[in-house]
């Protein structure tokens, strides 16, 4: 297993490497029993597999021997991260520990028991110093998006380095001005790390990377929502495919994803499906999934649903928007390039933010699917406070939609697969009245 091998290196970035081992063991444990025995895998999901049992063991080689090398190797928890120009100066950008339980307890110790279980657990690993990724960054990147985020990253900085870029909460002129000053801060902060300029040729690069990484993300996500009749993978595996994306080397993950996806092409065309085809089929709409965190996933199909496709930020709302590279001359335009790409995520930090509903609106249309969970992490006001907005403009289209608002904590798995029970039943109803009705 990765980390046991990998002892030295694990201990020299200042891992608690007992413990790390144990949380290690228990992740690998829960992956094996909720993702291997899942009928008729792709062959593609083996080098996932493998990633996983690598997650904190040969990944951590691999970035810390860009680090040896002065490249930047920066941790975050936003997809505003213009990660573009961290690949561009040769380093690793990833997302950081933040979906487990067991990490909890300790943040407690410093944070509020009532903000949001993302960040709780995040800031929990790095004070037991069980995440690797947390471990091997120069710095971890903050931003202002939600209150407890833009608090906590005051107290997560005596135990490491954040670097905190702000993203304003309105899309007008001036607010996109500041932000585009602040991601030219961000790439001189970077520098300072390389101790070297960055050229436009390098952000480039970075960004072709990235666009190409995002491009088999959403083929992946296509695949899974836009054939009606078949179900060429599970919804859990396509969210573990898209949380290795916040992990792994973006080159090597977008090989492996379109091999994935040239085998799921073929599963298409051959209507091989790894459900029956009548299962209600879902987009699940809201907050991000960090590793391990598979529950609601495994709700939804352990009681006869299949999720189609995530419209969250481990899902659609990353990789939905490319960097225009077009016309791309000097460093200014650059800047504005990447701020055109990022003004346009649509997280519920926005006022207003009414873009994020017609889309929503419409990917259900694409996608033909036939239900909605909003899901929302306990204690995220503007996703939960969004989800009325957002539930009463899918009740005029007639589109069924169930709310859960959950945590890390397994206690409410019951209550939640009963719920999703009730609603997956009431979908078939409906799916079957239609089919009569068009007979
Ligand atoms: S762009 S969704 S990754 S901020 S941490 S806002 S869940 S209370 S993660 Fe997020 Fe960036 Fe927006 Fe996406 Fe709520 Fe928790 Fe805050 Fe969160």
């Amino acid at each position: 297993m990765g980390v046991e091998v990998h002892k030295e290196l694990l201990s020299s970035i200042g891992l608690d490497v007992e413990k790390h081992a144990k949380m290690m063991g228990m992740g690998l444990e829960g992956y094996k029993k909720q993702f291997l025995g899942q009928p008729n895998r792709p062959e593609g999901m083996k080098y996932f597999d493998w990633f996983m049992s690598e997650v904190q063991g040969q990944r951590m080689v691999e970035i810390n021997a860009l680090r040896a090398q002065k490249k930047p190797a920066v941790g975050t928890f936003c997809i505003f991260v213009p990660e573009e120009i961290v690949v561009g100066a040769g380093g690793s950008c990833y997302g950081l520990c933040g979906g487990s339980p067991a990490t909890i307890a300790d943040a407690e110790t410093e944070l509020p028991r009532n903000i949001c279980p993302l960040i709780k657990s995040a800031h929990g690993f790095k004070l037991q110093k069980t995440c690797g990724y947390t471990q091997s960054a120069d710095f971890i990147y903050g931003e202002t998006t939600c209150e407890a985020k833009k608090k906590t990253w005051e107290i997560l900085d005596k135990h490491h380095p954040v670097h905190v870029m702000n993203i304003p909460h309105m899309k007008r002129e001036k607010d996109l001005q500041m932000w585009k000053e602040e991601i030219s801060d961000f790439k001189t902060h970077i520098e300072e790390v390389t101790g070297k300029k960055l050229s436009l040729e390098e952000m480039k690069e970075g960004t072709r990377i990235i666009n190409e990484k995002r491009k088999a993300m959403l083929r992946l996500d296509t695949l899974r929502g836009m054939n009606p009749d078949v179900v060429p993978i599970s919804g859990k595996d396509g969210l573990f495919v898209t949380q290795v994306g916040f992990m792994d080397d973006p080159v090597r993950y977008t090989q492996k994803v379109n091999e994935l996806c040239d085998e799921l092409d073929k599963r298409v065309e051959e209507k091989v499906s790894v459900f029956e085809k009548d299962r209600p089929r879902l987009m699940v709409l809201g907050t991000p999934f960090a590793v391990p965190n598979w529950k609601l996933h495994t709700a939804v199909e352990t009681t006869g649903g299949v999720v189609i496709n995530e419209e969250s930020c481990i899902g659609n709302r990353y990789y939905k928007d490319n960097v225009d590279l077009e016309n791309v001359e000097t460093e200014d335009d650059m800047m504005q390039k990447l701020l055109d790409r990022y003004a346009k995520v649509d997280c519920a930090c926005f006022t207003p933010n009414t873009g994020r509903t017609e889309k929503i609106i419409q990917m259900y249309k694409d996608r033909q699917a036939d239900g909605c969970i909003y899901y929302t992490l306990s204690f995220c006001h503007t996703y939960n406070v969004e989800a009325h907005l957002v539930t009463e403009a899918l009740e005029k289209e007639g589109i069924p939609c169930l709310v859960i608002e959950s945590d890390y904590s397994p206690e409410d798995m019951g209550q939640i697969k009963t719920r999703v029970e009730a609603f997956l039943e009431s979908l078939s109803f409906k799916k079957k009245a239609e089919a009569f009705k068009n007979k």
